[in-house]
């Protein structure tokens, strides 16, 4: 299963208030407003989940491959920003498929500290480090990322080193995204090092089929939280009456997805009755896309100074020192 269906996303400051609420109050939060929206953690259960996994694989959607390659092929300099015995922190692991390429190149590495939501999740990915890198001391942490957390006692005497890949901070407000790296900070400490994957602003056309592929697989992960409020909250959707939609917002520097209404129609879920009309959307997700030196700024302004960053031929992805 995918590490985000445990992750968290906060999504805008304005949706700041409905972080605590539960699935039920949120979609009648959510779609009783004007315009109408829903918050993108809510992707993420099983189905989501095994979707976005398959959308990680996709020829149009270049950023997971890209961030793996900048990783395969700079990991030993990133290893030179690692400090001796220092502890790895992934904030929100998924898979530790990337984490693994940095400790294999940073043998200095005493500790590497997986951060998710769930804790038996956590259990297996870290039982499965331990046989395959014998020598890093592996203690996982049962958190939410996005929110104020306890490192384990045993590494308070380490280096730390923060690791946040993905672009997942592209799925933050940037105002959140910057909270979300002070915090990162506060977590981990004064001296620590920070190291990001953030997707680049490139052509529109390549943007847009990265959030929209041909068969259909962003559209159906999308469609699926129609289909997450029916199983789980009594919905009526009727998912062939709506359709995908993403597109670059170039003025605001995001991919933008909707579901949109084909039709005037209503349709009832946790006890509530909502209309819809023709060409009506559901906001359902920003993913912000940044240069090398907007991200840099954002950093700065958050308290990171930017040591070094790496990137792809193509600069359609990048993937940032910091230190604190
Ligand atoms: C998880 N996150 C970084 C993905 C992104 O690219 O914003 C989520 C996603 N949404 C549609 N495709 C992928």
């Amino acid at each position: 299963m995918a590490a985000l269906a445990r992750s968290v996303l906060r999504y805008s400051a304005r949706h700041e208030a409905a972080a605590s609420e539960s699935f039920a109050e949120h979609v009648v939060h959510g779609l009783s407003d004007s315009p109408k929206w829903l918050s993108a953690k809510y992707f993420y259960d099983v189905a989501g989940s095994d979707l976005f996994e398959q959308i990680t694989e996709l020829p149009e959607y270049y950023p997971t491959r890209t961030e793996l390659s900048i990783l395969n092929r700079y990991a030993g300099e990133m290893a030179g920003y690692i400090p001796l015995s220092a502890a790895l922190v992934e904030f929100g692991t998924g898979s530790t498929k990337k984490a693994r390429i940095l400790i294999e190149a940073a043998p200095q590495l005493a500790t590497y500290v997986p951060v998710d939501i769930s804790a038996e999740f956590l259990a297996r990915e870290a039982a499965a480090v331990r046989r395959d890198i014998p020598w890093i001391a592996v203690l996982p942490a049962a958190a939410d990322f996005t929110r104020d957390f306890d490192l384990p006692a045993q590494i308070r005497s380490r280096p730390r080193v923060g690791f946040f890949p993905g672009s997942t901070i592209g799925n933050f407000e940037p105002d959140d995204a910057a909270e979300f790296l002070r915090q990162a900070g506060r977590i981990l400490g004064a001296g620590a090092t920070m190291i990001v994957g953030v997707d680049l602003i490139k052509d529109e056309a390549v943007l847009n089929a990265a959030y929209d592929d041909a068969a259909g697989v962003t559209a159906r992960f999308n469609l699926n939280v129609l289909a997450r409020m029916n199983r789980e909250l009594g919905g009526d959707f009727d998912l062939a009456s709506f359709r995908h939609r993403a597109f670059y917002n170039a003025a605001n520097h995001r991919i933008e997805m909707h579901l949109e209404s084909l039709k005037a129609q209503s349709a009832t879920v946790a006890g509530h009755s909502f209309e819809f009309g023709k060409s009506e959307t559901i906001h359902t997700e920003n993913s912000y896309k940044y240069t090398v030196e907007s991200f840099r700024a954002l950093a700065g302004a958050a308290g990171w100074r930017p040591m070094a960053v790496w990137t792809d031929e193509s600069d359609y992805f990048s993937v940032h020192a910091l230190k604190l």
